[in-house]
């Protein structure tokens, strides 16, 4: 997946006309569309390939399974023109290294989800998920935007795989804390999608992240 704008557009819209409107507006401006089940179930897994065709796609499936059903899931996002895949590490190492060993692109690993809920069963198993994903060469992890702190820690433990961190805007966290905290990508989803003019927001978030990194230590 490119690194350009470090912005990752979490695109989940149910209508396909309003789905390509909005990627192909902010297409110069976000280094990736990611897809969640929302968009797959509203409109069908051809959105992937029809993305794919303008822009980097991130196949957000938190995949979750046993070994060969995950390599099942992560081949056929990949057919369909996927640049990379998010899986959950809770099932273990040998279901997130059947992904690895599937994938034709990026894996990305949950370590610690953003919202409230996950203080008590996604927190306290992290940092052995953040250490597992390095051991099984994935090219990155998930962390909370809503919880900066844990993205400095979280960089400390995967050394230079790739953080990429959703809870900015609509969940209350902010790009420019995530960004000095260690991100590598910011996940934005309904500040942008839901904004009047989606573009004039990516180019503010983009331009927010411009300048966090220009500052962070
Ligand atoms: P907004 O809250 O609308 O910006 O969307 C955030 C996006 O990131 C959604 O697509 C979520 O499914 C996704 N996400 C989280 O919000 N929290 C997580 O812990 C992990 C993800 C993810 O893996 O992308």
């Amino acid at each position: 997946m490119k690194l350009g704008s470090h912005l990752i557009l979490a695109l989940d819209v149910v209508e396909e006309k309003k789905a390509l409107k909005i990627a192909g507006e902010v297409k110069d401006l976000v280094d990736v569309v990611k897809v969640n089940w929302p968009i797959i179930l509203g409109v069908g897994p051809e959105i992937i390939t029809k993305l794919a065709k303008q822009s980097d796609v991130l196949c957000d499936f938190k995949i979750a399974d046993i070994p060969n059903t995950n390599r099942l899931i992560v081949q056929e996002a990949f057919r369909r023109g996927a640049s990379g895949v998010i899986v959950h590490g809770f099932p273990g190492e040998d279901s997130v290294k059947a992904c690895v060993d599937a994938a034709k692109g990026d894996v990305f690993v949950v370590t610690e989800m953003s919202h409230p809920g996950a203080e008590r069963f996604s927190a306290p198993i992290a940092e052995e998920i953040a250490r597992m994903a390095v051991k099984v060469g994935a090219t990155g992890i998930i962390a909370p935007a809503t919880r900066p702190e844990r993205i400095r820690r979280m960089r400390e433990i995967v050394g230079n795989l790739r953080i990429a961190t959703p809870g900015v805007g609509a969940q209350g966290g902010s790009a420019a804390d995530a960004i000095r905290a260690g991100a590598d990508y910011v996940i934005v989803g309904r500040a942008i999608y839901e904004a009047e003019v989606p573009r004039k927001e990516a180019e503010r978030v983009a331009g927010e992240i411009r300048k966090s990194r220009g500052t962070r230590n």
